[in-house]
């Protein structure tokens, strides 16, 4: 039977992975069961549901307590998790290295990365925490491997360029995605989604492309993924890196916007990150709560508005803006 489940139930689930302590774990819980449509296809998942609220009031947070899967855990940062994933020698550790402050060790030999690496990468100063992992294409997976791609708000499939085993790569790296229940196609419409499934963006990307060969290697590999982008990246000459990076933020949707205070120029170093659609009064409430409920209008910079023409709080800001907050 179909689970039906809603855009609201999507939603509390979006916000239970995102959420940064068990209080918010808790509060998106309790909406996830309160919207998730009561039959007999949704039982388990409602068993699920209640057993992990019921955990959670019993840990209290407090360490030892029964919410988390052993393994080691990633604490969340920046405005989206990038989780790289595939097989060993593509430069995942190296990307790291080269973009981050993260000194995952980077070696000529498959499988020195041992543990989840984080480093926050600048993405055109959006700040976006890239995870690193050890390679899924082998024979021996590590269990928290999975828990780690599961919660991911984009993974990043980083493929060999330089090695002749490339589609193999490909076709297993899908594979344990598909084992881990992952998709990275476009999703279905809610009520057509598997709730096991986890959706989730991808972009795929071509490492060592400066390697002899490498050019070949893509242009079969193009042929072989359908429709699909794959960026070529080297970093060794760094060629590609950029345009990797745009995909990612065009990817995950996300937007710029920065704030202005009356009678100063903009702050242009440091925009308020936000996903697209998000409107003046969602920029605000990033910035303080307070701000949001007492704000009456705002001034608006930007492509599409008249320099400082007033906006109100339900205007749908766009990457670039600049706003000036009045209360
Ligand atoms: N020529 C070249 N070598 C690279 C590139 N990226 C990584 N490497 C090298 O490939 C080897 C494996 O890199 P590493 O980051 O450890 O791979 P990982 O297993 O995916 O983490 C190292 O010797 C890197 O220096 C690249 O773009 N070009
Ligand atoms: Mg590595």
């Amino acid at each position: 039977m179909p689970a039906n489940l809603t855009p609201q139930y999507f939603d509390a689930e979006e916000r239970y992975r995102k959420a940064r302590d068990d209080e918010e774990r808790l509060e998106a819980l309790r909406e996830m069961l309160k919207t998730i449509p009561k039959h007999k296809g949704t039982e388990k998942l409602q068993a699920d549901l209640k057993k992990k609220i019921a955990e959670l009031r019993a840990g209290g947070g407090k360490k030892g307590g029964a919410r988390r899967a052993s393994g080691p855990q990633v604490e969340r940062s920046g405005a989206a998790q990038v989780v790289l994933v595939g097989p060993p020698n593509s430069g995942k550790s190296r990307l790291l290295v080269e973009l981050s402050a993260a000194r995952p060790e980077v070696a000529p030999w498959p499988f020195t990365t041992r543990t989840p690496t984080p480093g926050i990468v600048d993405a055109d100063k959006i700040p976006l925490q890239f995870v690193d992992l050890p390679p899924v294409t082998g024979e021996w997976l590590e269990p928290w491997i999975h828990e780690i791609v599961r919660g991911a708000d984009l993974l990043l499939v980083l493929l060999d360029l330089g090695s002749d085993e490339l589609l193999e790569h490909f076709e297993k790296v899908m594979a344990v995605l598909a084992g881990f229940h992952v998709s990275v196609d476009p999703p279905p419409p809610p009520e057509e989604r598997d709730p096991g499934t986890r959706y989730l963006k991808g972009v795929f990307a071509g490492g060592r492309a400066d390697v002899e060969g490498a050019g070949e290697r893509l242009a079969i590999l193009r042929e072989v993924i359908g429709g699909r982008e794959v960026s070529p990246i080297s970093l060794e000459t760094r060629a590609g890196v950029p345009e990797l990076l745009r995909a990612i933020v065009r990817t995950l949707d996300l937007i710029r916007v920065y704030g202005k205070e009356p009678g100063k120029p903009p702050d242009l170093r440091e925009p308020f990150v936000l996903p697209r659609g998000s409107t003046v009064a969602d920029v605000a409430r990033a910035i303080h709560k307070e701000l949001a409920e007492k704000l009456r209008f705002a001034r608006a910079w930007g492509e599409r508005h008249h320099d400082g023409q007033s906006v109100g709080r339900d205007l749908v800001v766009e990457d670039g803006d600049i706003l000036e907050f009045h209360d």
